[in-house]
């Protein structure tokens, strides 16, 4: 194969790899803009996510012995302290956006909790 058939060869692969695309509405290819950020803490457990400056889901309900992950996928920083508890059940550092938290909730009961920086931002842990 000469260089220059290979070039054409190369060329119609091109169109054909588009057009079949353009036909199948590309559903099968990822958007290249689809930047996700994998979790920091990914399956095995009970996580809540931090956007919007709110927690999700606001209420998680876990069996004791649960370890519970909260990821900051907000733009700002956030805190988690307990509501219950003397001294609070949990309470975490400034979470800096990407930032995640763990807390391994062994006894049942009904722990609310809130964001120090943020009181409005509210949340219920609920162990069995
Ligand atoms: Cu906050």
């Amino acid at each position: 194969m000469s260089a220059y058939s290979r070039l054409v060869f190369c060329t119609a692969c091109t169109a054909l790899v588009i057009i079949s695309c353009m036909a199948a509405g590309c559903n099968s290819l990822p958007a290249p803009s689809a930047t996700t950020t994998p979790p920091a803490f990914a399956g095995g457990g009970n996580s809540i996510t931090i956007k919007n400056f709110a927690f999700d889901p606001p209420a998680l309900t876990v069996k004791a012995g649960t370890v519970v992950t909260w990821v900051n996928n907000d733009q700002a920083p956030h805190a988690l302290a307990s509501d219950t508890g003397s001294p609070a059940a949990f309470l975490s550092d400034t979470l800096s956006p990407g930032a995640s938290f763990t807390f391994t909730f062994t006894r049942p009961g009904t722990y609310p909790y809130h964001c120090s920086i943020h009181p409005s931002m509210k949340g219920t842990i609920l162990v069995q």
